[in-house]
């Protein structure tokens, strides 16, 4: 019989083998994030990236085939294969973890090979040979039709390099578009995959982790000499009238997203916009800190929570969560168990959202309650997860179940950029400013106030109330200087001055001890100075902790607060892009001199944390009386994780 001949002219080239690798690798880690993955796809755009994030990947690596004079199809079928297993090895880590293998994962396999173990093979199904086809079909046709081909024409890698480089660019311009500063804070894993793809999140976090290793890799003990001297001249002693006063309490922190302190006693068209924050601002028995300032950098959120329980700052650029997760901390959570204490997470959003299952472990959290231990259905949830009120509702059960004394972080999530709420969660009207994103935030800021309310009430009811000491802290700015022309209606100010948007930086702190008296307290503090505060009135001193905080309540507190960026404010002076003003006028100083002697002290202090956390000095530091914890000890494996290891 004559042999049928191929339609195409498959038979005399490279560069048609490796368009076919390309084509059916593509296909197939498309259907990959399909089938396997949790993506959380929103919109048209995520949905077009997507579909073509894995081309520059496939280009750029099974080109790297085409560098191969003699043996290029070899070349191309291992790289295929190289790059199918590292996906599989995702999807299968996936299956167990909701998450996706990153270096400090690989590295760690060693001592936690205990935790996926045996049941790897229970995650596998025969099916899965799918993720391999392309390589068997490239095999095949190597050795059915691709044998005599030709020379390789090294030339065309070039070409193929560039396109790739090409269409990388294409696919980074969107995302960033689509997700401004994904790079830069690079919040979540499944944003990158989602955005870029599974390989080019693989090469993100190895160079990451290059970067990261080398720090702390050039680091030794004597590291910390400097630093355990900057902090014992510098500690702030507790003050007797409240040290211990918290004894044996539980604790709840509650963190405000996005909540800023010009809200407070804020009038909409002469409505009240907050009236349950505003009322625990004039009561008697909370502490309500009116010259309390946010500390954070590109991690916002998450570089609060850092701030508030290591009382050290968060990195310049970047988020500590992503890149420092590593890191030996001694974080509140770890110094408690040490007082019998347990400690949990609640938060409305899946755990791998800034890397928080990794970072949670370093910080000595029992357990940590998220997305999946909540009811994710689409009327209880918006923008970036859990609406506040559902999401209380639900923690109250999980809150009463722990064993006490706890230590426990509630973050709140509705009141986030860009502030829309569904019409049904709204009794409030919004403002009027001209200005979509503010008119919105006195909505969302009003329906988190109502959640607030409706959980110290539960909290009430079930006697938790008079046992616990309550922290509530905006976590950061919510409005941006890009809505100033707004913000000058808002405040009835003519412009908005390096000082009023230095001011709008603050965030309101309040903290609740039962059976002591608060009031309204101008002390300047900052997010770093919350655990020193915290620790004392539950009767821990913290002289032996390397942290950077001063005692808010203490006699010497000092007067003023550091910004990330190593301006700062203080009773006397602000410090705004290095210029010195006036805090009483908002004038530009006379003395340009006058803001020199804090501002050494600030760029000292950021110099010191940074010490500690780029080079992972807590690692060479013991406090007396402390017992390290090791994350490896934790798991966030979710509610159905007995179910899971079963199979
Ligand atoms: C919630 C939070 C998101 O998980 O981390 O917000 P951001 O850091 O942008 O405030
Ligand atoms: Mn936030």
């Amino acid at each position: 019989m004559k042999k049928v001949k191929m339609p195409l002219k498959l038979n005399n080239s490279y560069l048609t083998f490796f368009g076919i690798a390309v084509v059916l690798f593509w296909i197939k880690t498309y259907a990959a994030y399909q089938i396997e993955f949790k993506l959380g796809i929103d919109n048209n755009m995520q949905k077009f990236l997507l579909a073509i994030n894995p081309i520059s990947s496939a280009l750029f690596f099974l080109g790297l085939g085409l560098l191969f004079k003699k043996r290029a199809k070899l070349a191309i079928i291992i790289i295929n294969f190289i790059l199918s297993f590292l996906l599989y090895a995702n999807i299968v880590y996936y299956r167990f973890f909701n998450d996706f293998i990153t270096m400090p994962v690989i590295s760690q396999m060693g001592s936690n090979s205990g935790t996926l173990g045996d049941s790897i093979t229970s995650l596998m199904t025969p099916f899965d040979v799918f993720y391999f086809t392309d390589t068997i079909i490239l095999i095949f046709l190597a050795l059915k039709f691709f044998r005599k081909i030709t020379e390789n024409n090294r030339k065309s890698y070039k070409i193929v390099l560039l396109f790739s480089i090409t269409v990388f660019l294409f696919n980074l311009g969107l995302a960033e578009k689509d997700r401004p500063q994904l790079l830069s804070r690079s919040f979540d894993r499944n944003y990158l995959v989602k955005y870029l793809g599974a390989y080019n999140f693989t090469i993100f976090d190895v160079i990451q982790n290059i970067k990261s290793s080398s720090q702390r890799a050039f680091a030794d003990s004597s590291d910390i000499t400097d630093v355990e001297n900057y902090r014992k001249a510098n500690y702030t002693p507790p003050n007797s009238k409240y040290f211990g006063k918290a004894k044996g309490m539980n604790v709840i922190y509650v963190s405000l997203e996005s909540f800023q302190n010009f809200m407070i006693d804020y009038k909409l068209n002469g409505q009240e916009v907050t009236p349950f924050l505003n009322s625990l601002a004039h009561d008697n028995n909370t502490f309500y800190f009116d010259n309390f300032y946010h500390q954070t950098g590109q991690g916002k959120t998450s570089d609060a929570e850092f701030l508030m329980e290591n009382s050290l700052y968060p990195m310049a650029q970047g988020a500590v969560f992503i890149n420092k997760a590593q890191n030996t901390y001694q974080a509140a959570p770890a110094i408690l168990k040490g007082y019998g204490y347990s400690s949990a997470v609640f938060h409305g959003n899946y755990k791998t959202f800034w890397n928080r299952n990794v970072m949670y472990k370093a910080l000595g959290y029992d357990q940590f309650f998220d997305a999946e231990y909540y009811d994710m259905k689409p009327e209880n949830t918006k923008n970036y997860g859990m609406k506040d009120k559902p999401y209380f509702e639900e923690s109250m059960p999980m809150l009463e179940k722990l064993k006490q004394p706890f230590y426990t972080k509630f973050i709140t999530l509705s009141n986030h950029f860009p502030f829309e709420m569904d019409q049904q969660d709204t009794d409030f009207p919004a403002g009027d400013f001209g200005d979509t994103v503010v008119n919105q935030y006195f909505q969302s800021a009003h329906y988190m106030d109502q959640a607030l309310e409706q959980f110290f009430n539960a909290l009430k009811a079930d006697g938790l109330y008079d046992k616990t000491v309550i922290v509530l802290y905006g976590d950061h700015y919510g409005i941006s200087e890009n809505h100033n022309e707004a913000m000058k209606k808002v405040l009835g100010v003519n412009e908005i001055t390096p000082t009023i948007n230095a001011e709008l930086q603050e965030v309101p702190l309040y903290i609740h001890v039962p059976g002591v008296k608060g009031g309204v307290q101008h002390q300047y503090g900052g997010e770093v100075d919350v655990r020193p505060t915290l620790l004392h009135l539950l009767g821990i001193d913290t002289k032996d902790y390397m942290e950077f905080g001063s005692d808010l309540l203490s006699t010497q507190h000092r007067d003023w607060v550091a910004f990330r960026n190593g301006d700062f404010v203080s009773s006397k002076d602000i410090q705004v892009n290095d210029k010195c003003y006036s805090t009483a006028t908002g004038e530009l100083s006379t003395n340009p001199e006058e803001c020199k002697p804090i501002d050494t002290k600030v760029k000292t202090e950021l110099q010191m944390s940074d010490e500690i956390v780029y080079k992972d000095l807590l690692r060479f530091y013991k406090p007396s009386g402390y017992t390290p914890i090791n994350p490896d000890d934790y798991n966030y494996l979710g509610p159905k994780a007995s179910k899971n290891s079963k199979h």
